[in-house]
Formats: structure tokens, C-alpha cells, sequence
């Protein structure tokens, strides 16, 4: 027993609800040709990358993703433009996992920040495709407080009705004149178990084996466990209603085996190794 106690420390897990991330663009690599730029407004300025800095040249953060509405050389601009990015990968989730698109957003300077922008979530990178998209997003960047460049806000959409779909991210800037300029940084689409999974999370089940014992534990009492072996076939059911169990396991084969374990309402999949 007291082996078993030592195997039990050695070999305790959990079952991981870490983020995954999908995509991502710092543009600290000061480098968007694989991004799709559309110039709707026809003024030649677009969205580019720009590392801020003070006016002793220190930098402020990291290189971000502008456009402007004011510029020093041209004075006002009425700017249409959008920056669309690469195709994300979505083709392999099937709706169980949550998908959110997060940026940061801000003005760099705090006193002209009305900045219009929206961003859309397409299966096309077209205009039209992006306009008409079911998926979209519309702020001032003022509407989230105080800007300035090292005053960003970070903003989360949620993508998971996109999944199984390849989705492009569009960010406008548009029906704004006169003000200064707006940043995009760290744009990222990432998945995660959903909420009912977390509600199972919540449980915090661990599960631990050796050869003989496959030992369950949660802070409510779990209903039941089925395994299964690796070619999806049920070597076994225990009806527990127990917050701590040791299941004999001595007579399974060794392998690969699949158990599933339901507590209340939810319920999760596990793999062990006997
Ligand atoms: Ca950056
Ligand atoms: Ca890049
Ligand atoms: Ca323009």
C-alpha cells in the first residue's frame, strides 16, 4: 500500500485545460507582406508597421500595426483602410473548443483617440466577403478610456460558430477624419475546452494508475467510469458515487486504455498506460 501511495505522488495527473494558440501576429518581425491590405479610400495610405518611440528615439513597447487619420505631410485623412490577415486554420476544430480572436487596441495619442474601426471575421478575404460577414466588431477606441501608445486595451471576440471553417481577421478603419492614429498589436485566435468542460474542471478530478489499480479522485462525488481499451472496444463500468476510488485494474492487458468519467452533468475522456 505504501508503494502504491509513492506510485499514486509519482504519477498523479490532471487533465490539462491550457490554451492552445492557432495563430498569432506581433508584428514585432516589423513584416505584414502576408497580410492583405486594401486601400478602399484610394489616398495610397495604408496600414503598415511602426515601432513608436520617444522622441529621444527609446522605444515605446514593441512594433505595432497603424494607420492614420492625420498626417504631418498631408494634414486630415479620411482613410477606408483594412488589413487583412493570413488564412487561420480552423478546418480542425470541431465546435467543442471555444475559439477567441483577442487584439490590443489604442490611440497614440490620448487626446485624439475617436478612432473608428472595425474588425471582421470572413471565411474570404475580400472586401465584400468581410463586410458581409456574420462576425464583427465596432468601437472607438476612445470608448475603452485613456489611450495612448503604451495604453493598449485588449478586446476578444468570440470565432467558435467559425470552426471547421479557414477564416481571415479584417481590421478597418474607416468613417473617422481629422483625429490622429489608431494601433493593433498581438493578434491572436486561440482555443480552449468550453464551458462545460471548465464546469468539470471545476470537480478538480486527478486519476492515477499502476498496473493493478487505477485510482479516481474529485472534490463531489464522481457518478461512473467507463475504460475502454485502444480499439474503442468497453472492458468496464463501475458505478462509484465516491469522491476517492481504487478500481482493480490487475486483470486488463497491457496498453493504451481510454476511460471516460462522469460527475453530475459533465463529463471528460482521459488516457492511461498500463
Ligand atoms: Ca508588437
Ligand atoms: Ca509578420
Ligand atoms: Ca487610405
Amino acid at each position: 500500500m505504501k508503494k502504491i501511495t509513492l506510485l499514486a505522488l509519482l504519477f498523479v495527473a490532471s487533465i490539462g485545460y491550457s490554451q492552445t494558440v492557432i495563430w498569432e501576429d506581433d508584428f514585432n518581425d516589423e513584416d505584414i507582406s502576408d497580410w492583405t491590405l486594401y486601400d478602399e479610400d484610394g489616398d495610397a495610405n495604408e496600414w503598415f508597421v511602426v515601432q513608436i518611440e520617444e522622441e529621444d528615439g527609446t522605444p515605446v513597447n514593441t512594433p505595432v500595426l497603424r494607420s492614420a487619420s492625420w498626417s504631418s505631410f498631408s494634414g486630415p485623412l479620411t482613410p477606408d483602410n483594412y488589413a487583412v490577415s493570413p488564412a487561420i486554420d480552423l478546418t480542425g476544430e470541431d465546435g467543442t473548443n471555444t475559439i477567441t480572436l483577442t487584439w490590443n487596441v489604442s490611440a497614440a495619442d490620448a487626446a485624439y483617440s475617436d478612432e473608428n474601426y472595425t474588425v471582421y471575421v470572413a471565411t474570404g478575404n475580400s472586401v465584400s466577403e468581410l463586410t458581409s460577414s456574420s462576425i464583427s466588431f465596432n468601437e472607438l477606441v476612445s470608448d475603452n478610456g485613456p489611450a495612448g501608445s503604451e495604453n493598449f486595451y485588449e478586446k476578444t471576440l468570440d470565432l467558435t460558430s467559425m470552426a471547421g471553417e479557414t477564416v481571415y481577421v479584417g481590421f478597418r478603419h474607416h468613417d473617422v477624419t481629422n483625429v490622429f492614429t489608431i494601433e493593433i498589436d498581438d493578434v491572436s485566435v486561440t482555443t480552449e475546452p468550453n464551458a462545460s468542460n471548465d464546469q468539470f474542471a471545476a470537480h478538480n478530478f486527478k486519476f492515477y494508475n499502476t498496473t493493478d489499480v487505477l485510482g479516481l479522485s474529485a472534490n463531489t462525488n464522481i457518478d461512473t467510469i467507463e475504460i475502454f481499451n485502444s480499439l474503442g472496444q468497453k472492458v468496464g463500468t463501475y458505478e462509484l458515487d465516491s469522491m476517492n476510488s481504487e478500481i482493480n485494474i490487475s486483470n486488463l492487458s497491457s496498453g493504451l486504455f481510454i476511460a471516460k468519467v462522469s460527475i453530475g452533468d459533465s463529463s471528460e475522456t482521459f488516457k492511461f498506460v498500463k
